[in-house]
Order: structure tokens, then C-alpha cells, then sequence
């Protein structure tokens, strides 16, 4: 049997509200490698979501996960700086993964890695696109004959988001690279660049998981790397998900459906996920409950709206760095109300605190801008 390792990327793990389906994702990679006999797994760049501040619960999880995965699993997980993981915009020096690096493989900086004879090369991500093409010009001088390299940065050409299919206007490209085969985090939708024969191919693994509508309608999932051969397969998280954890929830699929075609969705689609309904006229607000209340019947957790007749370009929204959880929205009114007498019901209350804090996590996770 020949040997393999797991190529992923981006787990965000921090991202708002999505600790859960992030642990998921990753117990799914780990438990497919034992199951597969891979003891490497590689993450290439942004393992953390935020660059300023590293919530406790949020580090705990991931130490427990990586020391759970070295010791108990006896997998190598091997991991690099992406933009995220990074304090500093032009520095390795200070990063969220150092604290990480007595429960895995962390490289701090360009380096060559050899796995069973196979050399890759590790360039974590650099904030300046000139710089970047720079150091991979001196890192191709030692290139050799079959080395792979593994990065995290945007291509040019490559896309931004699965909506839009807006291109990347970076100058970082491998056109003229060494390089037969590159393989690089950062853009969350999976994807291929160059065929690998004329020009050299590009892989984005994508997120573990999709965080917003732009990296939804896709499949996002990892790479199974062959040693041997130089290929890969690509494994669904999903699929992989429901054979390892059949009676464990799913992280959510983000999916965008235009008005018209309603009436063809069916369960598969629905269930568990997320829909945002484009709509191309005015509704009413009784037309937009029904499309609702019959996207939930199919098992939707969450609809939202998409206005698609006002499409101008909107500025994006702003981005809320810190989140404080409410234990209870409305928990003044109750204080006030010693008596009782202004009948307020408690477990309506409770309730409607429910929603609005699930529709705040779930918003403010979809609104990062970064990549
Ligand atoms: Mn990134």
C-alpha cells in the first residue's frame, strides 16, 4: 500500500458561534486518517481565526483536539502561519500557533519538509505580494525534480467566492515556476488552477468547512496526498462525516437559491443548512413567510433574503471583532416586573433570547471580510 498524507487548510477555529462545527471537521480529518492509516496531516495556514486575540475556550479546544491527536491517534499534524495566524502584517515572530507547538509540528518559517523521500516546501503566507514572489524566486533556486510546495496565499486568477466568481487581482502567480505542483490555503472555496502539464497546478483544499454564503453551493472537504504517485483525491466532509459520526449534527452547508426554482428543492438540500432565497421582485411579507415556513418544513435551520433587485454595490457591513454573549436579552424587563403583574412570560422570553442570539452568531460568523 502506498503511503499517504491529508492536505487541509483554513479551520478558523474561533470563528463566532462555529466551535462545534469546526471541532467536528477536524474530528472527522483525524478520525479519516486512522481509519486510512495516515499519521500526516497537513494544515496549511490560518488553523486560528482571529489575529489580535485568542479566546481561552478556543485554544483549550484545540489543544485538547492536537495532544488528543499526537498521543492518542498518533498522527503528526504539521502546520504554518497564514495571514490569521499572524500578530504582526509583515512578521512570523508572533503568531497563534507558537503556543500549539508541543502538541504539533509547527514551522515558523520558509522550510524544507521530507515526508517518506517526497520534499515539500513550506512558505507560510507574506503580507506583500512583490515579497512573496521575491523569496519564491530564491526558494526555486533549490528546487528539485518532483518538490511540491505548500503555501498559503491568494492567485491571481483564482476565485474569491463562489457568488460572484470575482477573480483575484493579486500579482502572485506560478506561471513561470519551477513548481509542477503547488498546493495553498487562504481562499475557502475549493478550487484548481493550471492543468499541471502547460502550466504548473495551483490546489486550494478551501475551509474545512463553509463559513458564509460566498463558500457555499460548493463541497469543501480535504485532500488524500499519495506519496508515491503525486496525486490526491478529494475526500467530502460531509460523506466523511456521516460515516464516522452518524448520529452527531453536521456543520451546516450555505446554500443560495434563486426564487424560481423553489419549487424543485427537496430535503437533501434543506435539511440542517442554511438558505438565502435571491429574489428577483418584490415580496410580500406573507409571500416571503411562505417561502419560509416551506424551505423550513424541509429541514432548513436558518432562511435569509437576498434582495436581488437592488443589486448596487453595497459597502460591506461593519465587521464587530469581540462578541459579549447574553445570558438573557430580557432579563431587565423581568427584574422590573417583581410583581409579575405586566404578565411577561418567561419561556417566551427565554425563546425569543434563542433566536436573536442564534441569528446574531450565525450573521456575524457569515460577515468576516478577511480571508
Ligand atoms: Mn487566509
Amino acid at each position: 500500500m502506498s503511503k499517504k498524507v491529508i492536505i487541509t487548510a483554513d479551520f478558523h477555529r474561533g470563528v463566532p458561534g462555529r466551535d462545534g462545527d469546526i471541532n467536528y471537521a477536524c474530528r472527522v480529518v483525524r478520525e479519516y486518517a486512522k481509519a486510512a492509516n495516515i499519521d500526516v496531516v497537513m494544515v496549511l495556514g490560518d488553523l486560528f481565526h482571529n489575529r489580535e486575540n485568542l479566546a481561552i475556550n478556543v485554544l483549550q479546544q484545540a489543544v485538547d483536539f492536537h495532544e488528543e491527536a499526537a498521543q492518542k491517534y498518533d498522527q503528526r499534524w504539521i502546520t504554518f502561519p497564514g495571514n490569521h495566524d499572524m500578530f504582526l502584517r509583515h512578521s512570523w515572530q508572533i503568531n497563534s500557533l507558537a503556543p500549539m507547538r508541543k502538541y504539533l509540528t509547527y514551522i515558523e518559517d520558509v522550510k524544507l519538509i521530507t515526508i517518506e523521500d517526497k520534499r515539500f516546501w513550506v512558505l507560510p503566507f507574506i503580507t506583500f505580494e512583490k515579497s512573496y514572489m521575491r523569496v519564491l524566486r530564491r526558494l526555486e533556486d533549490r528546487y528539485e525534480d518532483g518538490d511540491v510546495l505548500l503555501t498559503h496565499i491568494g492567485v491571481r486568477g483564482a476565485s474569491l467566492n463562489t457568488c460572484f466568481l470575482l477573480k483575484d487581482w493579486s500579482i502572485v502567480n506560478f506561471e513561470q515556476s519551477r513548481f509542477k505542483k503547488i498546493y495553498t490555503g487562504h481562499f475557502h472555496s475549493k478550487q484548481q488552477l493550471g492543468d499541471g502539464v502547460e502550466q504548473p497546478a495551483v490546489f486550494y483544499p478551501g475551509s474545512l468547512i463553509p463559513f458564509k454564503f460566498d463558500e457555499g453551493d460548493v463541497a469543501h472537504g480535504f485532500y488524500v496526498y499519495d506519496l508515491d504517485t503525486g496525486t490526491h483525491k478529494f475526500v467530502n466532509l460531509w460523506k466523511a462525516g456521516e460515516k464516522f459520526f452518524p448520529d452527531e449534527k453536521a456543520p451546516p452547508q450555505f446554500h443560495t437559491f434563486l426564487d424560481e426554482n423553489l419549487s424543485d428543492k427537496t430535503a437533501v438540500e434543506c435539511k440542517g443548512n442554511i438558505i438565502r432565497v435571491a429574489l428577483q421582485r418584490q415580496y410580500t411579507q406573507e409571500e416571503k413567510r411562505k417561502v419560509k415556513d416551506q424551505l423550513i418544513e424541509l429541514g432548513a435551520t436558518s432562511v435569509r433574503w437576498w434582495d436581488m433587485t437592488q443589486r448596487l454595490e453595497k459597502k460591506p457591513k461593519e465587521v464587530l471583532t469581540t462578541i459579549q454573549p447574553h445570558r438573557n436579552l430580557f432579563k431587565s424587563w423581568v427584574d422590573v416586573d417583581k410583581k409579575g403583574i405586566h404578565g411577561l412570560d418567561l419561556a417566551i422570553l427565554d425563546k425569543a433570547h434563542d433566536d436573536v442570539v442564534h441569528e446574531g452568531d450565525e450573521l456575524y460568523a457569515v460577515e468576516e471580510s478577511e480571508v
